[in-house]
């Protein structure tokens, strides 16, 4: 749902084969992303089977032609170059007005003509009477919230190039911008280091076949970037750590029972120099390979019982005179934090973080997913840190009947702060986590409960009302089905006039 949105029963008749999009200079026109943009919604506007497509909740309102338009007129406030890329910054505002047989869209960055054009392919439909339509309307939109991302882990189970980048188009058609890529994690080490080729040789469930390349990466990064959407690269540590240590065994705690080594492997070992020289270079790559400003560090779910264990990191605490070992993980993601800090990038860290009582950078985003996050974003943002709220958004929990209301339902604001504290607040991400989802159940599990969300994190605050947002919900989901994806129903009994198969 826009910010603001009016449309009137006049119609107008769009004609496929002689419907163009138009520019108001050339100098606009000159950049990939538009024109890459130009080609991806031509079939989108009418339809990869225009015999099927379904009815519009407007279609009843058609009560008169208003005009026909064969063009779009898109202009941009500044001329676009092919090194722009999305940003935590970026505006995605645009207006969209279509009166009389003419259609304008205007925006001030590129992004805002990515989400415009989304929109006007949402309200062309097809009339009762055959013929493509779209109502006179009015729209000036923007978002809400600048973070609205999805989090894919890639670590339990590995997810085809094929999968991410389809579910990169199912997020720019819902506005999200944000792909959090939780790569590595215990189960499997799938990303391929060009400097640290051994992490992957030993840490990816096939070396051959189940890792991405630096190749895929750019790969994926730049269709992201055509679509509006940054990639956010997680290299989580000292915890979740495990394959890291098939390659790299030094890297992590040797546990011990008693006085020797019982051969089992705990977080990171911060108390030897070696690993901040690793984790140095490591990151220096990591940070060339993703271009985005911020790079999660992770930091989660750290448990002190290995670290306790062993005589090293015990020497360490004494060495160091610390009382506690949350000081052993503070010590430890300081000095990260350092070291990313140092490449000029910005960090974004699971809550932990923060709870432990880490020095951070001014603009490094937190993300809140444990329960009680009311009382933690109160917490974070009093400490004036810029915060995502991820705990209402779990998608990898599912259960019986129209769940979708329950996220739907999760206002960010809703906890005890002032206007001040709730101007930190950047958004928030749906969260999919790899246990139970692989290249077989991803999109679905995702889709289309993710949609909710997205109306969350893009729509006013006061659009919340479940009643109003089904028929939207339904008529979306049938629009995702119709453009091949497959969104799962959540509604109960129905159908889609053009279904998936
Ligand atoms: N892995 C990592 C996970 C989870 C987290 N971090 C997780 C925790 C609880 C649930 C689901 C996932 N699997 N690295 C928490 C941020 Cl319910």
């Amino acid at each position: 749902m826009p910010q603001s949105y009016s449309s009137q029963s006049m119609t107008n008749n769009v004609d496929a084969a002689t419907f163009k999009f138009s520019v108001v200079n050339e100098a606009i026109f000159s950049c990939t992303v538009l024109q890459e943009a130009f080609k991806r919604y031509e079939p989108l506007i009418f339809g990869r089977r225009p015999e099927t497509l379904y009815f519009h909740s407007q279609a009843r309102r058609n009560v008169g032609v208003s005009g026909d338009i064969d063009e779009l007129v898109v202009q941009l406030g500044k001329p676009c170059n092919d090194v722009d890329a999305p940003s935590l910054q970026s505006d995605e505002s645009y207006k969209l007005t279509v009166q009389n047989g003419q259609a304008m869209l205007s925006a001030n960055e590129l992004w805002g003509v990515i989400r415009g054009l989304e929109t006007f392919s949402q309200i062309v439909y097809q009339s009762p009477t055959g013929g493509m339509v779209v109502n006179n309307t009015v729209i000036s939109d923007f978002p809400r919230f600048n973070h609205r991302g999805v989090m894919l882990d890639t670590s339990r189970h590995y997810v085809s190039k094929k999968t991410i980048l389809k579910n990169l188009d199912a997020m720019t058609q819902n506005k999200y911008n944000v792909f959090h890529w939780h790569i590595v994690d215990d189960p499997s080490f799938p990303y391929q280091s060009a400097n640290f080729p051994e992490l992957s040789q030993k840490g990816a469930y096939d070396p051959e076949t189940h890792v991405y390349t630096q190749s895929d990466i750019q790969e994926i990064i730049e269709y992201a970037r055509l679509r509006g959407i940054r990639v956010v690269p997680e290299f989580d540590s000292p915890g979740h750590t495990q394959s890291w240590g098939k390659g790299r065994p030094d890297l992590l705690t040797k546990c011990y029972s008693g006085s020797s080594p019982n051969g089992q492997f705990g977080p990171v070992d911060p108390s030897n120099n070696a690993t901040f020289t690793f984790l140095k270079q490591f990151f220096m790559e990591v940070g060339n390979a993703f271009p985005d400003k911020y790079i999660h560090l992770g930091g989660d779910e750290v448990s002190f019982a290995c670290w306790q264990s062993n005589p090293d990191v015990q020497a360490f605490v004494k060495r160091m005179g610390y009382s506690d070992y949350s000081q052993v993980e503070q010590y430890y993601m300081q000095q990260l934090l350092d070291i990313v800090g140092g490449l000029g990038k910005g960090y974004q860290i699971w809550q932990e973080v923060i709870d432990n009582g880490a020095k951070v950078q001014a603009d490094t985003v937190v993300e809140v997913w444990k329960a009680g996050w009311e009382d933690e974003m109160n917490k974070v943002t009093k400490l004036g840190y810029k915060t995502l709220l991820a705990t209402c958004w779990y998608l990898n929990y599912i259960s019986y009947g129209s769940d979708w209301t329950k996220y739907y339902g999760c206002e960010p604001y809703n906890f005890p702060g002032t206007e001040d504290q709730k101007k930190l607040i950047q958004g928030g991400e749906t969260c999919m986590w790899g246990e139970y989802v692989d290249d077989t159940n991803l999109m679905s599990r995702l889709w289309p409960r993710a949609s909710a969300v997205a109306e969350r994190l893009w729509s006013a605050q006061s659009v919340s009302n479940v009643q109003e947002a089904t028929p939207r919900f339904i008529e979306h989901r049938c629009r995702m089905v119709g453009r091949g994806f497959p969104a799962e129903p959540i509604n109960g009994p129905g159908f889609c006039r053009e279904e998936y198969i």
